[in-house]
Parts: structure tokens; C-alpha cells; sequence
């Protein structure tokens, strides 16, 4: 086999040895066909079989979703041909006799691809990523994955994945995640994904990706990250979060989505850092303390660092309905590093509102937003690092500017009827249908007793009135129409 050669895998449930991948030579893209791939063929799986996994040589690159006679990859179709990496040799259905690391990646460069494929049934037991573990050494390792999805991996920490590094001063681990989702990953620190630094560099991307009902048996339900670097090269330990979904994850402690840790606070000279822009968080669950009926602390959790520029920084997201409330840091100011977001409690910087966002239909799991929400256009494009397109795929800037949150609304307010929701004045924005008091270009219909205050001068475009509505004028007041 040679560098840039096509070797396609025409076999529907098949068991192939690690070999293929981690013996090719960089350039080499293998196309899998629909079917489940193991590790190992063992039925009675002893440590060393459930040591083995498909270990991915550095700028090597696997495609999914082929029925096996494609010539042209572009022609592939993940959804129709599923091509499954699985963990779940020995036993069928039981975890404990599972492949420790379904994929491993070592000291690869951003060459190193996986595409379209899903990951599952990895189980680490006490070691960490189940899923996918990559591990920068003596080099660098920072492979690309689109359109992956992690399923019911677990692990000690990092039940779907987990980058580290350890050996060398200052490795370099910035995989980048691109449309990619993990759903019911577990782990005891970060159901999905767990970073460690130790002098370190960590910096994975994650781009329109769906975090959804991952668990973890303490903190950070989705993303753990932890740093402990007592050395004088300081390392980061930095994942940057865009246009990503968190929602229904969980727990048992503190972080339903989230966590963060800096043992800076011990002499150390780690920094943790999570950074969120255009996300969305809702739904999230941390129980605290273990118990089911626990309060709980927050979505996003955040042990402090004395020495770094704070453990969090959130942009144009939005964080909603979270059992346990939206944002607990320690060690820094509760507003601190939260910008241009809508947080249910508020926060106190640049841009920020605590208004509800009106999502489509959160029950269903449907978390785009709706013309009223006050979140459409209130977003910044500051910080968006040059991605244009939102969760959905859509272009991520629509209407006057961006959104808060993971999608952008195409179809921006196009000013039509607002209408009353309950008596009031009318310069409370609660008493309208969008939650904001009527401009010049609104056409507004009246359907309770609307109170003008004294000396109010407002202009709408059109005022219609329901049977039941009526407009009670205060002394001074002015209300101009006819724009
Ligand atoms: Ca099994
Ligand atoms: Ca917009």
C-alpha cells in the first residue's frame, strides 16, 4: 500500500485487526462500507484483547457511509450506510467485556481524519476516553473529525473522548470536531469529553456539535477539564466551543453541562479555559451532593485561576433552563468573562439579558428561536472566528446581526402584528407578544386595557384594536401613527 492510495473495505459486519490503520502511510484514506467494525474478535475478552483498538496512524484518514461500490466520494451517504467503529466485542450488550479505546490517536497531524463514522460502545473502565483517545507525546496530535458520533462510550474520565498529553514540555493537542455529537457518553468527570493538562497545550475545537443526555457520576455532565501544572512553563488547557448544543446532560455533582478546574489555586500554574460562543445550554441537570432531589449547582461550573484570564468566557450564548441555575464560579465574579448572552439570572456585563429566549419547542429537543425571542439579533459578531454557518448549517449571520445561541433565525421579526398578552402600560415590554415595547415600523393589535402613561410619546406604524381592547391615554401622553 502506498502513500495516497484508496483502499476500500467492501465487507458489511466485519471484525478487522488494528492493523490497516495504524500500519499505513500518511496519505492513505481508507472508505468503510456500511457495517460494524471491532477491535478484536474475541468472545471471552481477556485485558490484552480489550486493550487492542483501531489505532490511526498519523495522516491517515477514514471515510464512512458507502455501500461499496463508490468511486467517488462524494457520492457517500453517511445517513443511508452507517459505518459503525464499535467497542462491543465479547459479550454482546455488555460493557464490562468492551474495548478499553475504540480509536487511539497519537502524535498525528490535523492530515489525521475521521469522517463520518460512529463510535461506540467503547468502555475505559479507570482509564480515560472511551471513545477516542488522543494523546500528544514527543509530538504534536491534532486530528480533524466531521460528522462522528460518539454513542454510549464511557470511561474514568472522558466517557467519548479524552485528549492529553503527557512526557514533553509544552505538546500541542488541538484536534478539531466539526459537525460531530455525543449522546449518552458517561464518565465520572466529563461525560463526553475530558481534557488534562499537565505543561501541556489543549486546544481542541468544537464546531456545531450536539452534546445531548451525556452523564457523569460527579462533575461536568458533558465537558470536564482540569489542570495541574506546577511547573514554570505554564500550559492551557483551552477548548473552544461554537455554535454547539448542551442539552439534557447531567451531573451527579456540580457541572450539568460543564466543568472546569484550575489548581492554580494551590500553587499550581494551570489554566483551564473553557470558551463558548454562539452556544446554546439548556435542559442541563446537576444534582449535587449525589441525590436525585438535590438542588444542584449550575450548567456551567467553574473553579477559578488566579493567574490566568478567568476559567470561562461565554459570547453570544445562551444558557436556559437549567436545573441547578446557569453559572457558578468560583474564585472569580459571577458576571465575569459573560458577554452578549442571555442568562436566566442575569449577569451583569456587556450586552447581556436574563429575558426568556423563546425557543421553538424545548420539550422536543427543538432549541431554535422564534421571532419573538429577544435573543435574534442580539448576539455580537466580535469573537466568531471566522465560522459562518450555525448549528443547522445556515449562514450564522441573518438579519441585523447575530443571534444568541447555537442557531441563527433566517426569517428575522419582520415587524408584523404585535399583539397584548395582559392589561398593563404601555411601555412594559412584558406586555407584549415579543417582549419589547412597539417601534415606528409595528403594526401592534390592542386586546386588554393598555395604559399610556403620563407624558409617554410613542409611534407605532398601525394600531388595531380586538373587541376587548382599549387604549386608556394619561395626561401629556402622545401616541403618533401613520409611518
Ligand atoms: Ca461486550
Ligand atoms: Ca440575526
Amino acid at each position: 500500500m502506498t502513500a495516497g492510495c484508496i483502499w476500500r473495505y467492501g465487507l458489511a459486519q466485519v471484525i478487522i485487526t488494528t492493523l490497516p490503520f495504524s500500519a499505513a502511510p500518511s496519505g492513505t484514506s481508507f472508505w468503510l462500507a456500511a457495517g460494524t467494525y471491532k477491535p478484536s474478535a474475541c468472545t471471552v475478552c481477556d485485558a490484552p484483547q480489550r486493550a487492542l483498538s483501531f489505532s490511526v496512524a498519523s495522516g491517515v484518514a477514514l471515510y464512512g457511509g458507502f455501500a461499496g461500490n463508490e468511486t467517488d466520494l462524494a457520492r457517500r451517504d453517511i445517513n443511508r450506510y452507517p459505518a459503525t467503529l464499535s467497542g462491543d466485542i465479547g459479550l454482546p450488550g455488555s460493557n464490562t467485556d468492551n474495548s478499553l479505546h475504540v480509536v487511539t490517536i497519537t502524535a498525528a497531524t490535523p492530515q489525521t481524519r475521521l469522517d463520518g463514522l460512529i463510535i461506540r460502545d467503547g468502555n475505559a473502565g479507570n482509564e480515560d476516553g472511551g471513545g477516542l483517545l488522543i494523546e500528544a507525546a514527543a509530538a504534536e496530535s491534532s486530528p480533524t473529525v466531521v460528522q462522528c458520533r460518539f454513542i454510549d462510550n464511557r470511561a474514568r474520565q472522558g466517557g467519548a473522548l479524552c485528549a492529553r498529553a503527557a512526557g514533553v514540555r509544552n505538546p500541542v493537542a488541538s484536534a478539531t470536531f466539526s459537525d460531530c455529537e455525543f449522546t449518552g457518553n458517561a464518565a465520572a468527570l466529563g461525560g463526553a469529553y475530558y481534557g488534562e493538562q499537565a505543561q501541556a497545550r489543549l486546544t481542541p475545537g468544537f464546531v456545531r456539535c450536539r452534546f445531548r443526555a451525556n452523564t457523569s457520576a460527579v462533575n461536568g455532565g458533558a465537558v470536564g477539564l482540569f489542570s495541574q501544572d506546577t511547573q514554570a512553563s505554564r500550559g492551557l488547557n483551552e477548548p473552544v466551543f461554537v455554535s454547539c448544543l448542551f442539552s439534557a446532560n447531567t451531573a451527579a455533582n456540580v457541572g450539568g453541562a460543564l466543568y472546569t478546574h484550575n489548581y492554580s489555586e494551590y500553587g499550581g500554574r494551570g489554566d483551564s479555559r473553557a470558551i463558548l460562543i454562539n452556544c446554546t445550554l439548556s435542559g442541563n441537570t446537576a444534582r449535587a451532593a449525589g441525590g436525585a432531589g438535590g438542588t444542584g449547582i449550575a450548567s456551567v461550573y467553574t473553579h477559578g485561576s488566579s493567574l490566568g484570564p478567568g476559567p470561562v468566557s461565554i459570547t453570544s450564548c445562551i444558557l436556559w433552563n437549567n436545573s441547578g441555575g446557569s453559572f457558578f464560579p468560583v474564585q472569580t465574579a459571577r458576571g465575569e468573562g459573560i458577554t452578549y448572552s442571555l442568562i436566566e439570572e442575569g449577569a451583569a456585563c456587556a450586552g447581556n439579558s436574563s429575558s426568556n429566549p423563546r425557543f421553538a419547542d424545548p420539550a422536543a429537543g427543538d432549541y431554535w428561536l422564534t421571532e419573538c425571542s429577544p435573543a435574534v439579533d442580539a448576539g455580537t459578531t466580535a469573537p466568531l472566528s471566522g465560522e459562518t454557518t450555525d448549528l443547522a448549517g445556515q449562514p450564522r449571520l441573518a438579519g441585523r446581526q447575530v443571534d444568541m445561541g447555537a442557531y441563527e433565525l433566517q426569517t428575522p421579526p419582520t415587524n408584523d402584528v404585535m399583539v397584548t398578552v395582559r392589561d398593563g402600560n404601555w411601555n412594559d415590554p412584558t406586555v407584549w407578544s415579543c417582549t419589547r415595547i412597539p417601534v415606528v415600523s409595528d403594526t401592534v393589535k390592542v386586546r386588554h386595557t393598555i395604559i399610556i402613561p403620563a407624558a409617554y410619546k410613542g409611534q407605532v406604524k398601525h394600531i388595531q384594536y380586538d373587541p376587548s381592547g382599549r387604549l386608556v391615554f394619561s395626561t401629556g401622553s402622545i401616541l403618533q401613527t401613520g409611518f
